[in-house]
């Protein structure tokens, strides 16, 4: 029997006792690190005992209750309670093990630093504590370490006191006055290069920047500082919020288990979200690294200030700001693009996530380990969520709504009913049905359907919903959803709409019944209707469309996802109708009128390059395989790159022009126009592999920035061209001292689309650079291969499911985390067919038989088991 334990929402009690103040003094040691722990503890409530939080990496020491010690008590793996004691001061001293500690929870070593990260529940392997995050109290935090080797001691605040110590010795102290949960905690000690600058807030306070960053790598770190003092005058323009402390600080590591945390006044980065220069890194990298500093910078407000009540509640600190960060990148470079991009995300891969085994609602009701619940439904539908509040109020309530929010909140723990709570109050507007999107999981899915009286010049829109059963829960009950649409003429004219509440081009309508009928006055003649313009909900949408209508949508509706979008519906048809042709002996046929409408785009003499470089991006193979009950994978991938060749010959002057056009205005800028011009070219080449080798190694040679260089590199290898292997050899030799650069070779190496990828994945594990004891190098080539490359992954021989296993069996101890998002691609299983589910269980059952199963493993192995069996 498990001896993991689920926690539910409902099961919410608030503390008995308090920590109102922390007093730590960490004396620094590779293997016996000496943390004393003074609490000013406070009982709330009569008659029970002090329960803190621990794990079994802690050698208690000490208990001291005012300074007496103190020996009732009882200490476990993973808890220590203390009995007959009040409010009092409470001294707690134990010792760990850092250097030991590869699962990159609680205080480790990043190469020569220490660093921490304390979310969700990691400051318990530091010391006992309540770690909840509805327990907030100020810290003051001691460091003492060698001054060789560790002139840098960092820890939340400022920086108040220091001193020197005999033996090449020193200690810092630093106080933050803002009271936090601990999971906010941060320490960093080692040597680093340091980037200064300063900001002046709107009221005229000097607050300084430091971005710590290993030696050497400082000329790499200036696209942070700008992205960290742009996301400083963001929030306070389009939020009103301004930062509190008077020094901000950013730490660079290279062993971290997720992109960033925002401990406060402190954040901690995977180096891959700081580190970039032209040579290294691509426009996506330095894009990805705005948007993050952004997002650390912006939970400084959301998720600090006001933080969560408990770990339930996470979505009201990430989907809040997640969406805050998208609106920022929006603000700042190019708002279609980036809307296209997180739709593709949320439908590529949270909707998948909602028709597995993890299944849940963004407001999660029950959990065993909490790091597994750090997902795309909490983040990405969370800010969908969000972004509908946004739809249905607008911005200037929603702006209301966010003043209220802080002015109810600051300095609290709540819950995503009081955010709610304090957009409905502020605006007037009654979400009491749209709160039911926090606890009811899954894709609702639209039907849609019309009809035109050419009598009475009406239009009827019918739409029903529905929300298929998921794996945590059968009964769904219809949601609160906005609609926004926009009719077009034949010609392609945007209709003004009467009868309803029209703004823009369109209306937002209000779906909240099961079925509903919205009827247009005086519409001249049946319209094409656009569905979900900025796709305002985030369903899953039918309506019966000809390809006429989808080819009209695709010119001329005024909003750009929905554009976007028809073209993915006509993609999709004609890789369905593909793979029932080849399936059934029969050839490769794509409709002139839709390589017509792709030739226009590239003709436009107005082209717009970065929106058409999405729609030269063909949805991969992973993606494909949703539209089809029981996927035949290496079909629809064969049918995928037919595709792209017979595009490639159709269309191959007006691809040819464009390349060199781009090559002519690249002048490796970041400017947003560049950065499209750069995207455009890098899609065209992937279809300009398909028919001339020598472009591809040409502008592999030529290449002047990383993007460009890469661009050429994964034409090569997804084309698997004579010159793929060679390329790949310069390319290794060149950068084979940068473990992140290196994470680019392997993501391509990964997805090789060659026989014997698996083989060679196999002998990478070897390479010098590659070492599974780094979250990016594995997540590089083995979570690449297993998520990305669907061919060799799924071979039905089942070889790919072997070797994930084997890898999670080596991690499942080591690095429990790490192991449990490695499992993800294994246990969403829906589409792939009983063989391949068998084999799949076959494997699962093998890890649910390790016998120290991680409680973050056993979780997701635990729901697919039951998914499977039933
Ligand atoms: N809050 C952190 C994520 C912590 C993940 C813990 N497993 C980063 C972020 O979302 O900003
Ligand atoms: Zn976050």
């Amino acid at each position: 029997m498990s001896t993991h334990v689920a926690k539910y929402r409902k099961d919410y009690l608030s503390p008995a006792f308090t920590t109102e103040h922390v007093d730590l003094d960490i004396i620094l040691d590779d293997h016996r690190t000496k943390v004393t722990a003074i609490l000013d503890v406070k009982q709330l409530r009569e008659g029970e005992v002090l329960h803190l939080d621990g794990n079994k990496s802690l050698n208690l020491l000490q208990i001291l209750v005012n300074g007496q010690a103190h020996d009732d008590y009882q200490c476990s793996d993973d808890s220590l309670t203390i009995s007959g004691i009040g409010s009092c001061q409470l001294t707690i001293v134990n010792e760990i093990d850092p250097k030991n500690n590869s699962a990159l929870e609680g205080l480790y070593k990043s190469g020569d630093a220490f660093c921490t990260q304390c979310e969700a529940e990691g400051f318990r392997r530091i010391t006992f504590y309540q770690d909840r995050p509805d327990v907030l109290a100020t810290f003051t935090t001691r460091i003492e370490a060698p001054k060789t080797g560790y002139p840098f001691l960092l820890s939340n605040g400022n920086k108040v006191d220091g001193g020197e110590l005999d033996n090449d010795r020193h200690w810092v102290r630093w106080q933050d006055p803002f009271p936090k949960p601990c999971y906010l905690f941060a320490l960093v000690a080692g040597d680093f290069d340091q980037l200064a600058d300063t900001f002046t807030t709107r009221s005229g306070r000097q607050v300084a920047l430091e971005i710590f960053v290993d030696k050497g790598n400082l000329y790499r770190a200036h696209h942070a500082m700008e992205s960290l003092k742009k996301s400083m005058a963001w929030d306070e323009q389009r939020f009103d919020l301004e930062y509190d402390l008077d020094i901000y600080m950013v730490v660079a590591v290279d062993f971290f288990n997720m992109g960033a945390m925002e401990n406060k006044g402190l954040n901690v980065f995977n180096s891959k979200y700081v580190l970039a220069s032209p040579d290294t890194a691509t426009d996506a990298d330095y894009m990805g690294i705005e948007s993050v500093i952004g997002h650390e910078y912006f939970h400084n407000w959301t998720g600090n200030r006001v933080t969560c009540r408990d770990w339930f509640q996470l979505s009201l600190k990430e989907g809040l700001t997640v969406f805050r960060d998208q609106e920022f990148s929006s603000d700042l470079n190019y708002r279609s693009v980036k809307r296209i991009n997180s739709v593709r995300i949320l439908r590529g891969q949270q909707f998948v996530e909602d028709a597995g085994p993890m299944a849940h609602p963004i407001r999660p009701e029950k959990v065993i380990e909490m790091n597994n619940f750090y997902t795309l439904t909490v983040y990405e539908k969370g800010a969908e969520v969000i972004r509908m509040i946004h739809t249905l109020l607008g911005e200037e309530k929603f702006q209301a709504g966010m003043a209220l929010y802080f002015q109810r909140h600051d300095g609290q723990a709540v819950t995503c009913d009081d955010f709610t709570q304090a957009m409905q109050d502020a605006s007037g507007i009654d979400l009491g049905l749209f709160r039911r999107w926090y606890s009811q999981s899954g894709t609702p899915q639209l039907d849609v359907s019309d009809r035109y009286d050419a009598q009475t010049k009406q239009y009827h829109l019918t739409i029903r919903q529905m929300t298929p059963v998921t794996a945590d829960q059968d009964e769904k009950l219809p949601l609160h959803i906005p609609v926004d649409i926009e009719l077009l003429t034949d010609a392609g004219e945007s209709i003004a709409l009467v009868g309803c509440d029209t703004q823009r081009n369109g209306a937002v309508l209000n779906l909240r019944d099961q079925e509903e009928t919205f009827i247009f006055e005086n519409v001249a003649n049946e319209p094409t209707i656009c569905l979900l313009q900025q796709f305002s909900a985030p369903v899953k949408c039918h309506y019966d469309y000809s390809d006429e209508q989808l080819l009209r949508i695709t010119q001329f509706a005024t909003d750009t996802f929905c554009r976007w979008d028809a073209l993915q519906h006509l993609i999709h048809k004609y890789i369905r109708l593909n793979v029932h042709n080849q399936q059934n002996g029969g050839v490769f046929e794509l409709p002139e009128s839709f390589v017509d409408v792709l030739r226009g785009a590239l003709l436009d003499p107005d082209i717009d390059p970065a929106f058409n470089a999405l729609l030269f991006t063909l949805p991969s193979t992973i993606e494909l395989i949703q539209l089809f009950d029981e996927a035949d994978i290496a079909t629809i991938d064969s049918v995928r790159g037919k595709l792209m060749q017979y595009l490639a010959e159709q269309l191959e002057d007006e691809m040819t022009a464009l390349i060199h056009h781009a090559s002519q205005i690249d002048h490796n800028d970041l400017e947003a126009i560049q950065i499209g011009w750069r995207s455009l070219k890098s899609q065209l080449l992937q279809f300009a592999a398909f028919r001339d080798e020598a472009l591809i190694a040409n502008e592999y040679r030529q290449a002047q920035t990383m993007t460009m260089t890469l661009a050429a590199l994964t034409a090569a290898n997804q084309a698997d061209l004579p010159c793929r292997d060679e390329l790949m050899r310069d390319f290794e030799k060149k950068w084979q001292h940068d473990g992140l650069v290196m994470d680019k070779w392997f993501n391509l190496q990964a997805t090789y689309p060659g026989t014997d990828a698996l083989q060679r994945v196999k002998s990478l594990l070897k390479h010098p650079s590659f070492s599974l004891s780094n979250p990016n190098r594995t997540r590089a080539l083995v979570g690449r291969f297993c998520y990305w490359n669907a061919v060799a992954f799924h071979a039905e021989d089942g070889s790919g499911y072997e070797f994930l296993s084997e890898i999670l069996m080596q991690l499942n101890e080591n690095n429990p985390q790490l192991a449990a998002g490695l499992l993800t691609p294994l246990i969403q299983f829906a589409r792939l067919g009983k063989t391949r589910q068998a084999k799949i269980k076959v494997i699962l059952g093998k890890l649910a038989a390790l016998p120290n199963i991680s409680g973050d493993l056993y979780e997701k192995v635990d729901k697919a088991l039951s998914q499977i069996n039933s």
